[in-house]
């Protein structure tokens, strides 16, 4: 019986072995896949906006390096905004810290890129957010919980 047991553990493992460990993905634009599922959605504060926030390699976002996609609409017709400027504060409002994003892409069809976002330890950020459109602007806060 415990000989039988052993069989169908092992042969499980085996598999496994051969398949092996996935290939670390090549840093490429077309290596980046973003997760289907939003990982963070809200409105700038006047309600211009509504943004839509995934995260990669991991989401919710671990402490390292991440990049944010952003994906932008007009709230009230849910146009996509394709002319706008990001700039993302990552800040953490309960040790009074930030850290600054050193590459933002306009990606077109409402979706940019925050990448190289360093989140240097694990807790509760807020990703503070202006989109600029010509002379407008505004602020959005997303709270994002980052992981050890
Ligand atoms: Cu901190």
């Amino acid at each position: 019986m415990i000989a039988i047991r052993a069989s169908y553990f092992y042969i499980p493992l085996l598999g496994l072995s051969l398949v092996g460990c996935p290939k670390p993905s090549a840093n490429t634009d077309a290596a980046k896949s973003f997760p289907i599922q939003v990982g963070v959605e809200g409105a700038t504060k006047q309600g211009k906006f509504q943004v839509q926030i995934r995260s990669i390699p991991h989401q919710p976002p671990h402490t390292g390096m991440s990049t944010f996609e952003y994906r932008i609409q007009e709230k009230a017709t849910g146009t996509l905004v394709t002319g706008a400027k990001l700039e993302v504060t990552p800040f953490m409002p309960a040790h009074g810290h930030g850290t600054t994003p050193t590459k933002t892409t306009n990606k077109g069809k409402g979706v940019y890129w925050v990448e190289e976002v360093a989140l240097i330890m694990p807790g509760t950020w807020e990703l503070r957010t202006v989109i600029r459109i010509g002379e407008q602007a505004e602020e959005g806060v997303f709270p994002v919980v980052v992981k050890e």
